[in-house]
Order: C-alpha cells, then structure tokens, then sequence
C-alpha cells in the first residue's frame, strides 16, 4: 500500500493546519503513520488520493448508515441546490424534519435544529439549567458530548485518544460544575442523588457508550438514573448524536425502553451534512428564545440543504425499518463473534463489545469492559499494530482504541468476510510481534 500523495498533502496541511487535520481523530496520532487523504467515497468504500480502496467501518464517525454518496441523497440534494443553499427564514422543509424527529424519537415534543452535535449538548445543558434554575451538571469518564468547555471534563473520543489530562484552555471555573462519575456505576449514582440530587440541573450521557470504545449501559442503569433525576426533578438528557437512528429507528432510548427527559441528536439526523437537534418536552423546550428567556440561535440552523440530505436518510431508514436494523444487528453480532475468534485463534487476549452496528476490539486481558478505567487497561500499542495491519489489507478502522467502529447497511457478505479474513491476519501479526517483544 503507498501514500506517497498523501504524505505529501500531509506536509503541506501541516503548514497551514494545525496538526494537518481539522478534527483531532483524524490525524492518526494514537496510532501513527500517515492519514490516507481521501478523494471519494461510494457505498461501502473510501478512495484515497494515492488509489486504494478501503472497507469505509467509520462512515464519517457515524452518519453515513446507509454508505457514501448514496444516489436517493445526492439527488435530493441537487434539486434543492437549485432553490438555494440558505435563507436564514423559515422554511417548510424544517418543519416537516422537525414533525418526522418528533415521530421517531419518544422523548422529543419539541425539537431545535443546530449545525453540530457539539451545539445540540451545549444547548440541551442551557436548556437544562435554565428550566431547573439550577447549575451542576453529571457527566460520565470516558462519556463525549463535543467540545463545549464544560463538558472537557474527563471526556472521550479524541480527549481520550490523545490522553489529553484535561484541555488547556478550559478555566478551572467552568468545569467546578461539572461532576463526573464512573459510567455503568449505578451506586455512585444513587449516592450523589441521595446527598446532592436537589442541586443537579441535569445528567447527561451517552446511552451506549461510542467515545471510549463502544461500551453497553448495565442493566440497571439506565433505569437507575431515570428513576434518581425524575425523583429530584433533574434533566435526564441522552447524547443521541452518535446512537440516534442508528441502534433503533428512534435510537437508544427506543432500544432499551428508557425515555429521557430532552435528547440530543446529530450525525445520521444530517444525511452526512451539518446537522444536529437537541428536544425534549414541551414545557422544558418552551423555554428557548423566543418562546423563553434560554437564548441559542444559530445562522445555518436548520439549513435547507442539510435539512433535505437529513430527511432523505431518515426516509430511507424508515422504507427499510423491518429490515435494515435486523441486518445491522445480525452483521454487528457475526463481526464481534469473528474478531473474537480470530484473536483467539492467533493467542491474542481481547474484549469485544458490540451493541447493533457499533462495535469494538479492546486489547485487553481484563475484561469485561464497562466503564473507562477497564477501557484503559487496553493496550494502545497492540491496538495500533492491529490498525495498521487492518489498513494494509483495505480495512479503515477507527484509528483509536477509544473508538467505535460503525457498519453500514451497503456492506455485504463479502464485505464481512474480507474484513474477517483480514482481522485473522492482523491478530497474527500481533502475536508475532508479541511473541518477539
Ligand atoms: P460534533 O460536534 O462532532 O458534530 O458532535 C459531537 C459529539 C457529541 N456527542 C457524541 C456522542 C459524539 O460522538 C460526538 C462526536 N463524535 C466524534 C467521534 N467520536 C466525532 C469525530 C470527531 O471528533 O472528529
């Protein structure tokens, strides 16, 4: 495999870029080497500048659940294109996403679209705070909900893939309201409520666990933590960005049962586009301006061109619904049982967590992994090995231990096999260089 070109672009991204990329994850820091540059993606499959072809297990970090350039997308895109890009208005087609999201989501009566997941959580914690009067937040280690200072808290995704202690630039004074707790720890949760459950504005999570490897909720503790906020009359708020429309047609909380109070959601919400949403009850999102005195606003909100890409997807999923989500589950589970055996095979101790279409290897010995500091024990150098020997045979994982890797639903059989197939030979390569260190 060469990446002569992309070398080259690296260097000169590097010039103008900071750190060559513009999103921490994609620089490949936790796993060295160079980023492939990539030209065009079609279904299943990316394209680099340097002509190879790779089995796509990231889908831009989530939203591309049904492939690259899917043709029903691009050709609702291309007929709005020709009314315009954006009015900074109303417009009808905002409404009927809005009507379709709350739909799909139980939690959601009323919803606002944004242009990020980063903005859906800030706002959902406005929202929070400024319907409860209160102001301390609970958030998970390991948990990611983009980078709003207050949330830089022990955080996941790229904070963890970098090891970042914490982010330079948060003042100390940002974060005192934000706790943090270990993630599946049901009795800690309890504890904090019993004590202090009076001076939480809300909790927020991620239902199922993306940003520090996909990491399930116990049994348990979805339920605990519904029962603690409604008690205490906190905000229970899932981050959906990234599980929204893709572990059920109305997400996480659809899955297994749960209804929060106010859900954020992005990623597949925008057909690959700059989308998010954050929604809730009525008389929580009557609060936001102009309806209430909870400001947020945004010039590309609810952007016509994103809106149409969002609900073409949306559209699809739903035409597919009796099936789509059968067969994601069914590749989900075939993926993790095969990367399992592969690696035992080769000698290699794993953890393989895998909830619907999101999956992760752990290159740990002590699992199960259920929270962050049993992700940690994994060992980074051994995921990176596997990395690239899985990018060397055409498979684009996610280049972090702290990741979860997302199929889609244009991926075949064949697809599956070549990426087993491949995985046997990258787990072999790990025992040879365990063996030789
Ligand atoms: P964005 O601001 O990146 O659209 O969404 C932030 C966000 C919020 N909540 C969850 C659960 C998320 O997973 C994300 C973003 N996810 C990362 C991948 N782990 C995006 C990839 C990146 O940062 O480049």
């Amino acid at each position: 495999m060469h990446l002569e070109r992309s070398r080259t672009l690296l260097q000169e991204a590097l010039e103008v870029i900071p750190g060559g990329v513009n999103s921490p994850v994609r620089a490949f820091r936790a796993v060295g080497g160079t980023p492939p540059f990539i030209e065009r993606g079609q279904g299943a499959y990316l394209y680099d500048v340097d002509g190879n072809r790779y089995l796509d297990c990231i889908g831009s970090w989530g939203p591309l659940i049904f492939g690259h350039a899917h043709p029903r997308v691009l050709a609702a895109i291309r007929d709005q294109l020709e009314h315009g890009t954006t009015f900074g208005a109303p417009t009808v087609l905002e409404v009927r996403l809005a009507q379709e999201i709350v739909e799909a989501v139980p939690s959601i009566e009323k919803v606002r679209l944004v242009s990020s997941g980063t903005e859906a959580t800030m706002s959902a914690i406005r929202v929070a705070r400024g319907f409860t009067g209160r102001n301390r937040i609970v958030k998970f280690e390991g948990n990611y909900h983009g980078h709003a200072d207050f949330l830089l808290a022990k955080a996941g995704s790229g904070v963890a893939t970098l090891g970042l202690p914490e982010c330079a630039g948060v003042p100390p004074n940002v974060t005192a309201d934000t706790l943090t707790l270990p993630y599946n720890d049901t009795k800690a949760v309890r504890e904090l409520f019993a004590a202090e459950g009076d001076t939480i504005a809300c909790v927020i999570l991620e239902p199922v666990v993306g940003n520090m490897g996909c990491v399930p909720p116990q049994p348990g503790f979805l339920e605990t933590l519904r029962e603690v906020t409604a008690r205490h009359g906190s905000v229970l708020i899932f981050d959906e960005v990234m599980t929204g429309f893709r572990l059920a047609y109305g997400g996480a909380q659809e899955r297994f049962g749960v209804t929060p109070d106010m859900t954020a959601l992005g990623k597949i919400l925008g057909g690959g586009l700059p989308l998010g949403a954050y929604g809730g009850r009525a008389e929580i999102m009557d609060t936001v301006a102009p309806a209430g005195p909870v400001y947020q606003a945004g010039t590309l909100s609810g952007n016509p061109v994103a809106v149409t890409a969002g609900r073409t997807l949306l559209g699809l999923l739903r035409e597919n619904r009796a099936t789509v989500y059968a067969r994601l589950e069914s590749m989900g589970r075939q993926i993790a049982e095969g990367l399992y055996a592969a690696a035992a095979q080769a000698g290699v101790p794993v953890t393989v967590n895998q909830v619907g279409s999101m999956v992760t290897v752990f290159f740990t010995e002590h699992g199960p992994v259920t929270d962050y500091a049993s992700a940690r024990t994994s060992s980074t150098a051994q995921f990176a090995r596997w990395f690239h020997a899985m990018l060397e045979q055409g498979i684009y994982w996610p280049p972090s231990q702290f990741e979860a890797a997302f199929l889609s639903a244009v991926m075949t059989d064949a697809d599956v096999e070549h990426l087993l197939a491949a995985a046997h030979t990258a787990f072999a390569r790990c025992a040879e260089e365990r063996a030789t260190s």
